[in-house]
């Protein structure tokens, strides 16, 4: 185990998944397959217009599934199976691509595309199909009252205790694939700053929050992934 470091919290954005082929937030341009962020990603455009908002994220949930984990989400599962001391990988990401890589030791603190949360009971489902068509929930029965279980802003994050608690015990803190332009994810490296942790960023360019870093690389995550992987777990 490398001199000193037992205990790791990873956090993902979407530029792990980007090589997966699942577009980025930021992208050029800055629409967010072709919508702005506050139509589709807010309770309030829920509100305001349901089928835009069931649509963007039907259209999402099916795209998942047509695309497959790429060697940066393979190289994380091989750490979270190897490493003996603690690990916690957070994704930002609403995709399956970690867990279908292996990763066990995972929490997804916005949410899952494969999930619909019902409204009505509160009951959480696993979700591979559609919501515009209003289906019924599993649970209660009552139609038209699923959702996407999606963090949309302004809403609160998913288990932030248990992602401040695993950083309490860490000693290493990667970020990989994120913009540092959402918080509060984007504020735990100042946390794991803070508190003298040691601070990676792995990413295809500085990113908001690079001055934060005490080390950063730079490059697709398929290449500076698998690279600090090897060398973290050969150390
Ligand atoms: C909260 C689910 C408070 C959606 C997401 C006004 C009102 C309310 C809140 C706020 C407000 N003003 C500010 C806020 C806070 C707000 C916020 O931070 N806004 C920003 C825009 C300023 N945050 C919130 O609202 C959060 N909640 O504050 O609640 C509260 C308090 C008490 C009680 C109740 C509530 C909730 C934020 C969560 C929003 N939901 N996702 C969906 O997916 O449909 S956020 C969304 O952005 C995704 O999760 C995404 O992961 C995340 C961050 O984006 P990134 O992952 O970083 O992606 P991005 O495209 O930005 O960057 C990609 C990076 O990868 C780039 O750096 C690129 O260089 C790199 N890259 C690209 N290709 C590669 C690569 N790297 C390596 N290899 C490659 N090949």
């Amino acid at each position: 185990m490398k001199q000193g470091i037992k205990n790791i919290v990873i956090l993902t954005g979407a530029g792990v998944s980007a090589e997966s082929g699942i577009d980025t937030f930021r992208s050029a341009g800055g629409l967010w397959e072709q919508h702005k962020v506050e139509d589709v990603a807010t309770p309030e455009a829920f509100a305001r217009d349901p089928d835009l908002v069931l649509r963007f994220y039907d259209m999402r949930r099916e795209h998942i599934q047509q695309v497959q984990p790429n060697a940066a989400h393979y190289a994380l599962a091989k750490l979270d199976a190897a490493w003996s001391g603690n690990l916690l990988l957070v994704t930002q990401n609403v995709d399956d691509l970690h867990e279908r890589a292996g990763t066990q030791r995972l929490l997804h603190m916005h949410g899952e595309h494969l999930n619909a949360w019902c409204n009505a009971c509160d009951a959480r489902h696993r979700w591979h199909g559609t919501l515009i068509d209003r289906p019924a929930c599993p649970a209660c029965g009552v139609a038209g009252r699923l959702r996407p279980d999606i963090v949309w802003f302004g809403e609160m994050p998913y288990r932030m205790d248990d992602i401040y608690d695993a950083l309490d015990q860490a000693d290493l803190f990667v970020s990989i694939g994120t913009s540092g332009a959402v918080y509060p994810a984007a504020g735990l490296v100042r946390e794991a700053r803070e508190k003298g942790i040691q601070t990676l960023e792995l990413n295809l360019e500085p990113s908001h929050g690079s001055s934060w870093f005490t080390k950063s690389r730079h490059g697709p995550a398929t290449e500076v992934v698998p690279a600090w992987v090897e060398e973290i777990l050969g150390s």
